[in-house]
């Protein structure tokens, strides 16, 4: 009867609490990209954006200190024209700031970062735009306001700005100013290194040209990314640095204020890299741009297993397999695990987690027995913190004598590979 009253008095206020909360967290929290409906890790990939946009570049050469005269080259039918204007980086209205290379992109009001006049091969003129982290980049584009380099590159690097490894080379004249071929073949051989084309550095347009470098494009494995560390490295980037090597010169030498190079809009296409593991980039606490880490992983990449999940080896997520980080099983008598690959072959890549320091008087791979000199309480589930009692000296010494032979072969069968991997 008391049991029927409670029912009949909780059941109502439980559907009503249970119908509110789930109203409440649908309002407050969307669900989480990284789980489905059952609660399952799934693959989940941050946004796709142009991670150059309102971030700062850093120019080796922009004109307006001091303010200098730059002359437009302009074409009407076979006349040649040029257009004189002032570049003063002290007045707003006249200055070419590399700011202009990355702020909002009107097509119909643009705004251009400008270098010195005349500044080519063997100086460059680079800029340098960092991500502040690990990007999976998909394309890397320009919009000139002048004409586009006779010779320039693309660079990335993986670690920070300390070294560079080339993207790809443009060039009217690829042998010579790059020593490579022009328009290579990318095979499954070579799909990590940059080639380079002689396609887009024409002279003309004469402002309003692009240069758009794909990352995946032509590249074999590109159709099987998931399964291609090479593509997967070969994407990768913190920082981007465009070098722009040789100037068209129209002819005429002598005209050097016509000659510079000017950007109107810089872009790096691509996602912020968390291997799989996260659905979006956050500030740290520091300031730093960092994977928000779901399926149990940690790491600015979300690149390695946070701590006490080391059961099997971090993976990164593919389209199938979330390939989650699994948390050691220690039956609550430890806070911290290593992984054992020894372990983890001989359980089919199943599980490799080793507790570490179990307390409660446990002992064993998952702290699941008890350590000698004390017995097991069957009264008590093995993850209770008093499942293994201490014994007087007497009982040890009779157990020693009676159930010796017991104990060393139950040891024998649960342990002993593990032991023996161990070594
Ligand atoms: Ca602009």
């Amino acid at each position: 009867m008391l049991t029927l009253v409670t029912l009949a008095c909780f059941a109502p206020v439980g559907v009503h609490a249970g119908y509110g909360m789930s109203v409440f967290a649908a309002q407050t929290s969307p669900p989480d990209p990284c789980y489905d409906e059952s609660g399952n890790a799934r693959r989940c990939i941050p946004d796709f954006v142009n991670s150059a946009f309102g971030k700062e570049v850093r120019a080796s050469s922009t004109c307006g200190r001091p303010a200098a005269r730059y002359c437009a080259v302009t074409e009407k039918g076979d006349e040649r024209g040029r257009s004189c204007q002032m570049c003063d980086a002290s007045d707003p209205k006249k200055h070419r700031p590399p700011a202009y290379l990355t702020d909002l992109h009107n097509p119909h009001n643009l705004t251009c970062w400008q270098s010195e006049n005349h500044v080519q091969h063997p100086r460059n003129v680079t800029l340098t735009l960092s991500l502040g982290k690990k990007f999976e980049v998909t394309y890397v584009s320009l919009q000139f306001c002048s004409p586009r380099p006779e010779s320039m590159a693309i660079f990335k690097s993986m670690d920070h700005g300390k070294t560079w490894v080339p993207f790809q080379f443009y060039s009217a004249q690829c042998r010579k100013m790059f020593n490579r071929p022009s328009r290579a073949p990318i095979t499954k051989q070579n799909e990590q290194e940059a080639v380079c084309t002689d396609a887009h550095t024409d002279l003309h347009p004469l402002a309003g040209g692009l240069i758009a470098f794909s990352t995946l494009d032509g590249r074999p494995s590109a159709h099987d990314f998931d399964n291609s560390p090479v593509l997967q490295d070969w994407v990768t980037a913190t920082d981007i640095r465009v070098a722009f090597s040789r100037l068209h010169t129209l002819g005429d030498e002598n005209a050097d204020d016509s000659y510079y190079y000017a950007v109107s809009d810089l872009q790096v296409g691509g996602r912020c890299k968390c291997n799989g593991h996260a659905s979006r980039c956050v500030k740290d606490r520091d300031g730093n741009l960092v994977c928000e880490c779901r399926h149990n992983t940690a790491g600015p990449e979300c690149d390695r297993c946070k701590p006490f999940h080391y059961d099997r080896p971090w993976q990164r997520a593919t389209a199938r397999e979330a390939n989650e980080c699994v948390a050691c099983n220690c039956n609550l008598h430890a806070r911290r695990c290593r992984f054992n690959m020894e372990l983890y072959k001989l359980s089919g890549r199943k599980s490799g987690g080793v507790c570490l320091n179990c307390r409660h008087n446990t002992a064993g791979r998952h702290c699941h027995y008890c350590k000698e000199g004390y017995y097991r309480d069957m009264s008590k589930p093995i993850s209770h913190r008093k499942a293994c009692k201490g014994m007087l000296r007497a009982q040890v010494l009779l157990k020693s004598l009676e159930g010796n032979w017991e104990k060393v072969g139950e040891r024998e069968s649960e342990g002993g590979a593990q032991e023996k991997a161990r070594e």
